[in-house]
């Protein structure tokens, strides 16, 4: 059996929850439980508070989780990152009060910085030779300089709002950070079967997710051309239409490329276009 530790409430608990279940696994939600068995698969999910959950990966108390890797680099522990998940986008950034100058991190030498990433910080300074004070806090970091505690503060941005709010100005990135799949060393070895398979599953929804299939109708002597839009896999299915001379064309694009594909397709001819989300893919 795998223990997966995630996020019990809080910007990560909704997407971990939900990738979890779009894996097939039958999680109850941790709303009035720190732990619960998965019905389908040989697992227990630990709802656990995200800072927390590299030392219980770290000690063994959980074998695999979803978090933060920004909370993996803070406490520095030596945890294997399987899969980067692709949300909860974020960076760790130094942000000083709109209008001070900042040439650099230079410019930090002998300042006091508020943050709740003392380790990040302070990897940063020494790396660029700068002694600066640091100042712990907890929660709403972004208040510190307004309130006279700190000149500078170093905490997680991700739209840019909070700093704009707070008059700061985002100068420096120490990290960049998304949500990850993390497992403890001795598990990765020790149960490497049931962690392959669901890394295996997520791996399968995260491309699907990627990507689009799409359908559409095409003259016959357009299918060539319409062939060479469409990139993602091996190659297009092609299937006659009852309709003398015309085709019916399938595929998978990447979600990214989905709007220029589409326009070019529409140029070559293609008519009907269906674009349906795909559930799982395995290439
Ligand atoms: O309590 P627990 O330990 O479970 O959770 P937590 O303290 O880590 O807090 P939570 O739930 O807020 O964040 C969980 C994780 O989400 C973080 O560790 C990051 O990996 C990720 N994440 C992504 C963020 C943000 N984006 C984010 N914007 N975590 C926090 N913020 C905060 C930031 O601290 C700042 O106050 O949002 C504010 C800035 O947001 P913008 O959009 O205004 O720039």
């Amino acid at each position: 059996m795998i223990k997966i530790a995630v996020q019990k409430s809080g910007r990560l608990y909704e997407d971990s929850l939900k990738l979890l279940k779009d894996c097939g696994l039958s999680v109850e939600d941790g709303l009035d439980t720190l732990k619960a068995q998965v019905r389908n698969f040989d697992a227990e999910v630990l709802f656990l508070r995200n800072s927390d959950i590299p030392k219980y990966l770290e000690d063994g108390v959980a074998d695999i989780a979803i978090l933060g890797e920004n909370v993996l680099i803070e406490k520095n522990v030596d945890i294997a990152v399987v899969e980067k998940l692709g949300f909860s986008k974020c960076r760790l950034s130094v942000a000083v009060p709109k209008g001070v100058p900042f040439n650099g991190p230079q410019d930090l030498n002998g300042k006091k910085i508020a943050t709740s990433y003392p380790h990040s910080l302070q990897q940063y300074l020494n790396k660029h030779n700068v002694t600066a004070s640091i100042h712990l806090i907890s929660g709403s970091v972004e208040i510190a300089p307004n309130i006279g505690l700190a000149d500078a503060i170093c905490d997680l941005v991700s739209s840019g709002n909070t700093l704009f709010k707070n008059g700061l100005e985002e100068k420096e990135i120490l990290l960049k950070s998304e949500a990850v799949l993390a497992a403890n060393k001795n598990s990765l070895a020790e149960k490497s079967e049931l962690i392959e398979e669901l890394a295996f599953r997520i791996r399968s929804v995260l491309k699907a997710r990627k990507n689009k299939y799409i359908l559409f109708n095409i003259p016959n002597d357009k299918v060539a051309e319409a062939s060479q839009i469409l990139p993602v896999l091996k190659s297009p299915t092609v299937l006659p239409l009852l309709e003398e001379g015309w085709s019916s064309m399938h595929s998978v694009i990447n979600d990214e490329d989905f709007w220029t594909v589409l326009n070019k397709l529409e140029k070559c001819g293609a008519q009907g276009i269906l674009v349906i989300p795909i559930e799982k893919m395995i290439v």
